[in-house]
């Protein structure tokens, strides 16, 4: 296997404020399993076409936004180095312990310079809903709601993006795929890959820490982009923009909000990434065109509206 380290994005706990109207939102119309709560009354849930146990948690509190997104690493073994690598570059690194959440084995923790908590782990219980493996059809349930396959990536908001990315790179052996930077060469935004997609993760310079800008599903095509916008005006969801098209990462893309305003994005394509790719650049003067391809412009609520 030539994939090693650091995986995928194997997570995300979303901070809700009712889980009632948030499941109708996250099982019915983007179309994930329920797979359980917990005591704490945490809920998990996962796409049709994951194998570990669960991708997304739902945490019921007063304020919206993410509590942690974790990364899947190849093996236990690499934990305590990553540990070790983060804290010598000036992270705080803490222990999360097997079982906090069901399922799921010992977490490295760390706290990004841009106030936000990602988690390492290596182990998750295989789902007994994952695909199938043998003779396998498409789907062991056909899919249903916006049919998402996979919890993809996030994209936060935060002042030193720098600090944050210079985390992935040196510590964690992502490469930056894309970025995005002002006149004077400060980064604006930021795309990171640990794998063969555009991006795993993606960072954008703000004023306020700890933002949570959206998080990302993948959907199988187009076509499947445009049944999204059909489910978003049926149900009269808060649609944000699109479908349209990213120039960076060249994704086709909707993104949309759930109940407690956490921006969702729904999204099919995008080009594959190799480690010895050179990194594409964009300039300020082509923001707009960078992120939506073809409107050319930006969205002041795109930009600015964050949990
Ligand atoms: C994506 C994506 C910016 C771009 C967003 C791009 C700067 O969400 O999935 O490619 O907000
Ligand atoms: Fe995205």
């Amino acid at each position: 296997m030539a994939l090693q380290g650091v995986l995928r994005p194997g997570f995300v706990q979303i901070r809700i404020l009712d889980m009632e109207e948030s499941l109708v939102h996250y099982r019915d119309r983007l179309g994930l399993d329920f797979v359980g709560k917990s005591e704490d009354g945490r809920v998990y849930l996962k796409a049709y076409d994951e194998f570990d146990r669960h991708s997304i948690i739902l945490r019921e509190t007063d304020e919206a936004g993410m509590d942690v997104m974790g990364f899947k690493v190849s093996d236990d073994s690499l934990l305590d180095d990553y540990a070790r690598r983060l804290s010598d570059l000036g992270a705080e690194v803490s222990a999360v312990e097997a079982g906090e959440q069901p399922g799921v084995g010992r977490r490295v923790r760390f706290l990004s310079p841009t106030g936000h908590q990602f988690d390492l782990y290596a182990d998750m219980e295989l789902s007994d809903n994952g695909p199938m493996t043998e003779n396998p059809d498409l789907w062991r349930e056909e899919p249903h709601g916006m049919g998402a396959l996979r919890f993809d990536h996030c994209l936060l908001y935060g002042v030193d993006i720098d600090g944050t990315a210079k985390l992935f790179t040196e510590a964690l052996d992502f490469s930056i795929s894309e970025y995005a930077a002002a006149p004077d060469d400060t980064k604006i935004a930021v795309f990171l890959t640990c794998s063969n997609k555009a991006h795993d993760i993606a960072l954008v310079r703000h004023t306020e820490d700890a933002k949570f800008h959206h998080c990302s599903f993948l959907l199988d095509n187009w076509n499947d982009v445009g049944h999204a916008a059909d489910i978003l005006t049926r149900y009269d969801m808060s649609v944000d923009i699109g479908p349209t098209r990213h120039g960076i990462t060249r994704g086709q893309t909707i993104y949309f909000f759930d109940p407690s305003g956490n921006r969702n994005e729904v999204f099919a394509g995008g080009y594959h990434y190799y480690p010895d790719n050179p990194t594409r650049t964009w300039t300020a003067d082509q923001a707009g065109k960078a992120i939506f391809y073809y409107e050319r412009a930006l969205n002041d609520r795109f930009m600015g509206v964050v949990t």
